[in-house]
């Protein structure tokens, strides 16, 4: 993969990818993958300090997909980064390979395997904190879902982070407004989030979700403030790029059908720039 290589490009290639997942024999989750792709698109090829040849290198900039459940937006990523084949996709779903549901370490770039909700925070912040211990300049980032903020574990592990004062920690929230079930705002609700975010001790931003280069400007600058933790609300839209699935519920999983994945491809090669 040509890093020069406009990211517009990846991304829509990440999109089809997701959608030719979501068409193998088990589907996947489509609506929070899709959602995903830009934030992960812009730290991929633009943010995160990591080296695909070489991993585990100790220097490298850590990633956890707290949000597990997005795994096909993840594997698509590592894949045209160059962590593994991209061949290797067309995997997902069967019983033979190493790409499972949620993400696991047997996957190149994987760090920890992640999914059941609420965990990756406090799993960033170690990593955020190892860092430190060994006086290195890694940072630590953790992509989370909205809905998933609503399990505590999140939250203890923001008071922690502020009160390690640990700033080489990234949080991103994509925020689609949407969970399993309905809005978030309807369930359990979050905002004022970013005032939330902010009374944690965190220093916060917000900004469009699917706009990668203001993802990577703001991610790439973090931290924002010296001795706190940075949160970016990401504002998405859940199964952004397909008219069928874009801010509905029901994207959440899906088994495409050999016809709807075509009218899917179709969607996205409509607009292979993202533009909705
Ligand atoms: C602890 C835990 N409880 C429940 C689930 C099942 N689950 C998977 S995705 C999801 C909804 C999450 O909503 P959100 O974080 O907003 O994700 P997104 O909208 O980005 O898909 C739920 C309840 C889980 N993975 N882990
Ligand atoms: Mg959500």
């Amino acid at each position: 993969m040509d890093l020069h290589e406009t990211t517009a490009e990846v991304a829509h290639r990440v999109r089809r990818h997701v959608v030719d997942m979501c068409a193998g024999p088990e589907g996947g989750h489509l609506g929070g993958s899709l959602s995903s792709v830009d934030i992960l698109v812009a730290l991929y090829f633009g943010v995160l300090r990591v080296d695909p040849t070489d991993f585990a290198a100790p220097d490298r900039d850590h990633f956890l997909l707290s949000k597990g459940h997005a795994a096909i937006a993840l594997y698509a990523t590592l894949a045209e980064r160059g962590f593994f084949p991209v061949a290797e996709l067309a995997g997902y779903g069967t019983s033979s390979g190493r790409l499972m549901g949620h993400p696991v370490r047997a996957v190149p770039g994987v760090e920890l395997p992640t999914g059941s909700l609420g965990h990756g925070l406090a799993l960033g912040l170690g990593f955020a904190l190892s860092a430190r211990l060994a006086r290195a300049d890694r940072r630590s980032f953790v992509l989370l879902g909205d809905g998933e903020l609503q399990e505590g574990a999140c939250w203890e592990a923001a008071l922690g982070a502020a009160a390690q004062r640990a700033d080489n920690l990234v949080a991103v929230v994509d925020r689609n407004g949407l969970q399993l079930t309905g809005r978030t705002e309807h369930i359990t609700g979050l905002e004022p989030l970013a005032d939330k975010w902010r009374a944690f001790g965190w220093a916060v931003r917000e900004v469009d979700g699917h706009d990668r280069d203001a993802l990577r400007a703001a991610l790439g600058s973090a931290p924002w403030e010296p001795g706190r933790p940075s949160a970016l609300i990401a504002r998405t839209v859940k199964g952004n790029g397909l008219p069928f699935a874009a801010g509905r519920v029901g994207s959440h999983y899906a088994l495409l059908s050999a016809r709807m994945a075509a009218k899917a491809r179709a969607a996205l090669d409509e607009h292979p720039d993202g533009d909705r």
